[in-house]
């Protein structure tokens, strides 16, 4: 609703009936992955997320690019797609928004997503609804979506403003409490996601006992470091390097890319819709030395 031509609410059914279904991989990624370490370094207003705040998973659904097209949205005065989720939170629901300019782009891809890996969507994850934004923070993504909005200005949600914030460095949590005006200056807010990289194997600390190789057993005496890295805004990874000699020195590692499977099938489902990721460069990698 909202600077449109046609105001509609819509059934599940009537949007795989109105709309082409698609699936395909989407990384959806907590802004806030490692903040342990920032909050070992300094201490921030989030709590301690790990390196696991990171999951890849088959989103299916119907894009918004779509359904935009549908609704008509007013030339020149809508700017701005609200988002509101169903939450019963102090401050309001959930809510954030995006660019209509982007939420109409066919290339963005934004996908208002009912199932994960082929199975209607958790409570967790959003049921029945979520929006789904690939290469954005997860935070973009709201969950028991309820309502879209075509407006003239951004969201106006509490968490818009006061979450999913990178604040200068000299901005102190105390600072931030009390100074209001940081949270609202739209150059802090994060909405593309980082370039990370995660060393799964050997873990911290981890003291290896690596056998020597012999002409018997030539894999002796190599160990295969794992981990992961991922990258936002649709940009695919190019390369991955390893230090073991805190940065003197580079080696390259192997990157598998493992939605390049996905490009190798283009399938029409009756519940999946198409998958087709011909066109697609990026959900997440892993990698290997
Ligand atoms: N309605 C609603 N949507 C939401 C949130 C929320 O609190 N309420 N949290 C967001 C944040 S910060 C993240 S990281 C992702 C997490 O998605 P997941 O629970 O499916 O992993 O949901 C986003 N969508
Ligand atoms: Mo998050």
């Amino acid at each position: 609703h909202g600077l449109v031509e046609n105001e509609v609410s819509f059934s599940l059914d009537d949007l795989k009936d109105l709309f082409p279904v698609v699936t395909f991989p989407v990384t959806i990624c907590c802004a806030g992955n490692r903040r342990r370490e920032q909050n070992i370094f300094r201490k921030t207003l989030g709590f301690s997320w790990g390196s696991a705040g990171v999951s890849t998973a088959l989103w299916t659904g119907v894009y918004l690019s779509d359904i935009l097209d549908y609704v008509k949205p007013h030339r020149c005065t809508a700017k701005h797609v609200v988002f509101e989720g169903a939450d019963d939170l102090p401050q309001g629901p959930y809510g954030t928004s995006q660019l209509l300019s982007k939420a109409r782009s066919k290339d963005n891809r934004m996908l208002i997503a009912w199932a994960m890996n082929g199975l209607p969507l958790e409570p967790d994850h959003g049921y029945p609804v979520r929006i789904v934004i690939p290469g954005q923070i997860g935070g973009r993504m709201v969950k028991w979506l309820t309502r879209i909005e075509v407006s003239p200005q951004e969201s106006q949600h509490y968490l818009h403003f006061k979450d999913n914030k990178v604040l200068p460095m000299e901005v102190t949590p105390e600072r931030a409490r009390v100074e209001d005006h940081w949270w609202y200056d739209p150059r802090y807010m994060i909405t593309e996601l980082n370039i990370n990289s995660i060393i799964a194997k050997p873990d911290h600390n981890e003291i290896l006992q690596i056998p020597a190789s012999s002409p018997d057993s030539p894999d002796e005496g190599t160990y295969n470091l794992r981990g992961f890295a991922y990258a936002g805004g649709g940009r695919r990874l190019g390369r991955i390097e390893i230090s073991l000699d805190d940065g003197l020195s580079w080696e390259l590692a192997d990157i598998d890319y493992p939605e390049d499977l996905f490009r190798e099938v283009i399938h029409d489902d009756p519940i999946y819709g198409t998958i087709d990721m011909t066109d697609r460069d990026t959900c997440l990698y892993v990698l290997s030395l």
